[in-house]
């Protein structure tokens, strides 16, 4: 029997990804540019057994069926030859499902933990193409996942490179969670419907680039208003992109546009704070370590202290145990 247990950090997208060029591979349309967290992490345990008949994956101490898992169980026993069934016991520090990137971190700590248990090693995975490739199918925004600090996963290959690593720009990103159950279409659905549907889609794909070279310059010069304000733009192009979907796909809710009014106010009172929203209702505001507390206080204006989350840049995914 051979076990291994992996961390895994979610990772919120700067730049956004949203449309697959090749749904199998799930290969994107767009390249992408995230801040891997320190905090909001899964952690996975994956043991290899011989006595048993078929894997067993328990998330949050429930019991699943999830064809994802499987298949990258089976990848992984393809590459290192191992025969047995696998039991997987995984613990979000999210909310599954919800538009909160669970499923990045969780892709990343299952595959981490999968290959060590394995008898692969984890510290040269990164750098396997076979290893990406599985994660990248598991849930297309987790192999940003893997590195840590700001990472950009480019859109020919789905390679990750880290552009600045989690102790080289003392950032936070605080997270108003604006509600709890889950979103009700998921990213995969959402990002076919609006390929197949929205009319500004073809636009999305050929503006994209330029937020790409945006952003990495604004890394480069560790420029956070510039950063931020094409965070915001490629947030706001990705929803209009989905808004445009027929039907419309919506994520937003009222206090999702109030939260980003705060924001607004805030940079209109000198703190430099940023808003983006992923494939949820949730908010999250980028800012320098020393703004959080006062992003904090506004965002602890609009909702319960509780759902208010805070982190900084963290590691790429890793084996702890
Ligand atoms: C992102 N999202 O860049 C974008 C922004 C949501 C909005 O990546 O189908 O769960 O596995 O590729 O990775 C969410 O999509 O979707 C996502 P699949 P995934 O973070």
């Amino acid at each position: 029997m051979r076990r291994a247990t992996a961390e895994a950090g979610i990772n919120i997208a700067l730049i956004k990804y949203w449309g697959k060029r090749d749904a199998a591979e799930n290969l994107p349309d767009v390249g992408s540019i995230s801040l891997t967290l320190d905090d909001l992490v899964t952690r996975t345990t994956v043991r290899f057994d011989p006595a048993l008949e078929r894997d067993r994956f328990v998330l949050d101490g429930q019991p699943r069926d999830d064809a994802r898992v499987v298949q990258l169980l089976d990848g992984i026993r393809a590459i290192a030859g191992v025969m047995h069934r696998a039991s997987v016991t995984s613990k979000n520090g999210v909310p599954t499902a919800s538009g909160l990137a669970s499923s990045a971190s969780g892709a990343a700590a299952l595959a981490t933990a999968a290959w060590a248990a394995a008898g692969l090693d984890p510290d040269t995975a990164v750098d396997d193409p076979r290893f990406i490739d599985l994660v990248r199918k598991g849930s297309g925004s987790a192999p940003r996942s893997l590195l840590g600090g700001l990472v950009e996963l480019e859109k020919t290959r789905g390679r990750v490179q880290q552009l600045c690593a989690e102790d080289a720009w003392d950032l936070r990103m605080l997270v108003a969670r604006l509600t709890k159950g889950p979103k009700k279409t998921s990213s995969r659905a959402g990002m076919a419907l609006t390929k197949q549907t929205s009319p500004y889609y073809a636009p999305w794909v050929e503006s994209h680039p330029a937020d790409l070279v945006e952003a990495r310059a604004a890394i480069v010069d560790r420029d956070l208003p510039r950063l931020g304000a094409v965070m915001e733009r490629s947030t706001c192009r990705m929803h209009a992109c989905m808004l445009a979907a027929d039907p419309p796909l919506r994520y937003w809710r009222g206090i999702t546009l109030d939260v980003a009014d705060a924001v607004e106010d805030l940079r209109a009172q000198g703190i430099g704070a940023w808003y983006t929203m992923d494939a949820g209702p949730h908010v999250k505001v980028l800012c320098a370590a020393a703004d959080a507390d006062q992003v904090r206080a506004t965002l602890q204006s609009l909702v319960p202290p509780e759902d208010v989350l805070e982190a900084g840049p963290g590691p790429g995914a890793r084996i702890v145990d």
